[in-house]
């Protein structure tokens, strides 16, 4: 075992979801090391020897180098065992799975989820803890102080594993046990438990429902085929690009209507009943319906919450409450409302869920970033969206588009939508912020002001302002500068908040969320609808002249 002396690297520093860098970065000679050593310094177990840790990826460039050192770090640690996935590969939500079930000390995923992958591409790493999600911001904050001050790192060079044949390798004379796992059963034995797996194949066995899924090169391909093919009887066709690729084929792996647009222009011909794709890593999701229609994560979340009981799991444990994060549409307020159940809204971070489910209050979230899952892991789980989506359509028998039809007409519609500015330039995306900050600090100079769009007639009076600041329910941690909002009297938001997992310069979200009540216009494109509050959006941040861009390069 050799101990190295090290120096601090500049910029280690977690974001919504672990260090995102790119490869390059994490290439640099000792830079991975210091930051996993940090990760070990923080966890702060002075006794690991009996204890497990998970490790494994979505499979993108510089993973299996990543890997090899992680494994001799832990048994220079003393981490009595590390799990891994075959050749490295578990999904996010299989990571969660596996530290739930072998009652871990945690876990550690290598993945920068949807960003692009290759030699320039990006990389990352995030620490979970032992209930199988995201380290909460007490830790990470931890793990950047450790990196700040870091002077060596511990690693056994002597410890040379295999990751490609199932089963234990022990080392150092059976102090440190590598066990190698196949990546997706214990994975797909959890889905049975949650999903009626018999009513999916008789629902998509020999392709009456046709479905195509895109796993986009990430490391869902091997899942989706071993589920919905093999198990659920869905026709090999049904799932493409599904070898996970160290670049995901050149591609972006981000499910949404501009990096998936292939899946969409399949859907639009009209030959299939259901599209989905998933993310790098697997955690996103993304529905489609015949002829491509999309659905929006903000109401796949609230269709998933209003059929919850066709769900055995949640017929099982009952619903414990809902949750979004706060950029979310209210879609899913209005179900929990109509249908009594606790709603509670989160900061932007699939770790601020993890309190919440761990004290029994929550069964069901999601976020408008593409997320949807439950407190079966502690992770956003896209597979299981797709199951759940199956489900409803299996029980309803009911298209896609019927369901969030019929949705609309009971709920309502909360029209939605997010404008990406990516690789902005950081000073005028930080200047933007501080300017609209300054704003909401001085709510009496705007409240009750009125505004409208450039070419419209309707008119919103501004009710309510503030930069989110959120206290967790259970350990009263307090978490600030979440976004900035504007609230209107009619209920609409607008919402402003910088990205906390891109590589490049800064990436400005904005979200628009805006209530309509009147069936006569629920039909209407959500573009369309939210046109003048896009307007005043750009009006009040002065967008353009911060960042010198006209168009946003993302539309959800
Ligand atoms: C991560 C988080 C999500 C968050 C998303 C976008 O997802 O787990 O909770 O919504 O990032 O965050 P931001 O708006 O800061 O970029 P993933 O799939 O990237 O791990």
């Amino acid at each position: 075992m050799a101990t190295v002396a090290t120096e601090p690297f500049e910029g280690q520093k977690p974001g919504t979801s672990g260090l995102r860098k790119k490869a390059k970065e994490f290439r640099r000679p000792g830079y991975t090391e210091n930051f996993v050593q940090s990760i070990f310094d923080a966890i702060g177990t002075a006794d690991l020897t009996q204890s497990t840790l998970v490790v494994g990826g979505d499979g993108r460039y510089y993973m299996r180098d990543a890997l090899r050192i992680i494994v001799q770090m832990a048994a220079a640690n003393k981490v009595g065992r590390v799990v891994v996935g075959k050749n490295g590969i578990l999904s996010t939500p299989a990571v969660s799975t596996l530290i739930r079930k072998r009652k871990s000390l945690g876990g550690i995923i290598l993945t920068a989820s949807h960003n692009p992958g290759g030699p320039d591409g990006d990389f990352g790493i995030k620490y979970n803890t032992g209930n199988g999600g995201p380290a909460p911001e007490g830790i990470t904050k931890a793990i950047f102080e450790k990196t700040k001050s870091i002077k060596e790192y511990r690693i056994c060079k002597e410890v040379q594993a295999e990751f490609d044949c199932i089963g234990e390798q022990t080392f150092l004379g059976g102090q440190f046990v590598l066990e190698i796992v196949d990546s997706i059963t214990d994975y797909a034995a959890l889905m049975k438990e949650i999903f009626d797996f018999d009513l999916l194949r008789t629902f998509l066995s020999g392709g009456k429902f046709r479905i195509l899924v895109d796993a986009m090169n990430g490391v869902m391909g091997p899942y989706a085929s071993r589920i919905f093919c093999e198990e659920l009887g869905a026709p090999a066709e049904s799932v493409i690009r599904n070898v996970p690729l160290e670049d995901f084929g050149g591609g972006h792996p981000d499910p949404n209507l501009t990096y998936a647009a292939d899946l969409v222009a399949v859907l639009k011909k009209g030959e299939h009943d259901f599209g989905a794709a998933f993310d790098g890593d697997g955690d996103r999701n993304m529905i489609l319906g015949r002829g491509g229609f999309f659905v929006n994560p903000s109401d796949s979340l609230a269709v998933i919450a209003a059929h919850n009981q066709s769900i055995p799991y949640f017929k099982q444990t009952g619903m414990k409450g809902m949750a979004r994060s706060m950029p979310t549409s209210g879609a899913i307020d209005r179900v929990a409302k109509e249908d009594h159940f606790s709603l509670y809204e989160v900061p932007t971070g699939w770790k601020f869920f993890g309190n919440l489910m761990d004290a029994g209050k929550l069964s069901l979230c999601g976020e408008e970033s593409f997320g949807t899952g439950s407190d079966h892991v502690r992770e956003k789980d896209g597979l299981w969206a797709v199951l759940a989506w199956l489900t409803i359509l299996a029980t309803s028998k009911q298209s896609v588009e019927q369901v969030v039809n019929s949705h609309w007409t009971k709920y309502g519609r909360n029209f939605f939508t997010r404008y990406d500015y990516e690789g902005v330039e950081s000073v005028g995306a930080n200047e933007m912020m501080e300017k609209l900050r300054t704003i909401v600090a001085n709510p009496a100079d705007v409240i009750g002001k009125e505004f409208a769009g450039k070419d419209d007639n309707r008119r919103y009076t501004l009710s309510a302002c503030d930069d989110f600041r959120y206290e967790d329910p259970i350990d009263k941690s307090i978490t600030e500068k979440q976004g900035v909002r504007f609230i209107f009297s009619d209920g609409s938001r607008i919402v402003f908040r910088l990205s906390g997992t891109g590589t490049g310069g800064a990436t400005i979200r904005l979200y628009i969320d805006s209530f309509e009540s009147d069936p006569t216009r629920q039909m209407e494109d959500a573009q369309v609808a939210l046109r003048p509050l896009i307007d005043i959006a750009l009006e009040i941040s002065q967008l353009q002249k911060h960042t010198g861009r006209t168009e946003p390069t993302v539309i959800t």
